[in-house]
């Protein structure tokens, strides 16, 4: 690993211009990992420029420097250098693609187990609780301190990835860092409240809808629940404000399997898989071209929404069949 990270650095260094693109739709890790790379690298002396092929949700928004990064699809013509954060494969960054005559170096610097190992450089770590966590480790190689923005920034993809430090990827070494991270100056409450605690009046009408719709397997093992854009259209909320139900609904007893069905269009089912029992979820979403990790997958059908619950469903209970 720390040849690893050793060359990455000196890749970096050798290069002029880097871009740094998360995975679209992106979540806290992918969102805290590109912000706080981004931000190290511009002051290590790098031009950097920060691609979001889409872009990031409103409530990260409180993070410092956030808003002067990009949504956008097209490189930079000078670009000598992309790293990839946070992404299994290069499809998980449409509608962005690396162009067709691009001839810079590329880094892959990622934490899920399926990833391809698509760059010129893979800095594939799948025992990191999150991308953040490889950022961090990486910044370490460099003779820079994290400035308190860095800091808080990649706060947030451990925090995200591991659930607030519930998840059994939390590790000695994901805490440690996090002790470091304080030190360096990340608020760790004011992130937690933006993050976990702080919530708006649309949001909670929209749990309300969603909570309504909750429905067990006989043994109570598997349960889930329905978002249609009806219910999101009523409460004026859109897809970011649904992230973490499905987390909410995987701490019934009993429960191994939570799955969130959201209709993304009539014939574009988006699933969220939470697995608390050693089930793995990727497995599950693997099975609909989905991806992910052992603890927390997703994946699309392009089927209705009442079509794909039964289909996903019957995954699930042979996954627990032969667990
Ligand atoms: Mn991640």
């Amino acid at each position: 690993m720390k040849t690893k990270l050793r060359e990455v650095r000196e890749q970096i260094l050798e290069a002029e211009r880097i871009a740094v693109i998360p995975h679209s739709n992106p979540d806290g890790d992918a969102v805290g990992a590109s912000l706080g790379l981004s931000l190290f690298l511009t002051r290590a002396g790098k031009e950097v420029e920060t691609i979001f092929p889409t872009p990031p949700p409103e409530h990260y928004r409180f993070l410092e420097g956030l808003d002067e990064l990009l949504v956008k699809q097209e490189l930079s013509p000078a670009v000598d250098l992309v790293v990839f954060l946070d992404c299994a494969n290069p499809d998980r960054c449409l509608p962005f693609k690396l162009p067709a005559g691009f001839s810079g170096q590329t880094i892959n610097i990622d934490h899920h187990e399926d990833n391809n190992h698509f760059g010129n450089l893979n800095l594939v770590l799948p025992d990191a609780s999150s991308s953040g966590e490889i950022v961090y480790l990486l910044c370490e190689e460099f003779d820079e301190k994290l400035a308190a923005r860095e800091a808080a920034a990649l706060l947030v993809s451990l925090l995200s990835d591991t659930g607030d430090f519930h998840f059994s990827n939390t590790s000695p070494r994901t805490l440690r860092i996090a002790a470091a991270l304080l030190e360096a100056g990340a608020e760790i409450k004011k992130i937690t409240y933006r993050l976990f605690e702080s919530t708006v009046y649309r949001r909670v009408k929209l749990l309300g809808l969603v909570l309504a719709t909750l429905e067990k397997t006989e043994n109570g093992e598997i349960v889930w629940v329905r978002v249609t854009r009806e219910m999101m259209k009523t409460t004026g909320t859109d897809s970011s404000a649904v992230e973490d139900f499905v987390n909410q609904i995987s701490r019934i007893e009993d429960v191994k399997i939570a799955l969130l069905f959201r209709e993304e269009a009539r014939l574009m089912t988006k699933v969220s898989i939470r697995s608390v029992a050693g089930i793995k979820a990727n497995k599950i979403a693997a099975g609909f071209d989905g991806g992910g990790h052992a603890a927390a997958a997703g994946c699309r059908l392009n089927e209705t929404l009442e079509r794909s619950v039964p289909l996903v469903i019957r995954k699930c209970e042979e996954a627990l069949a032969g667990f």
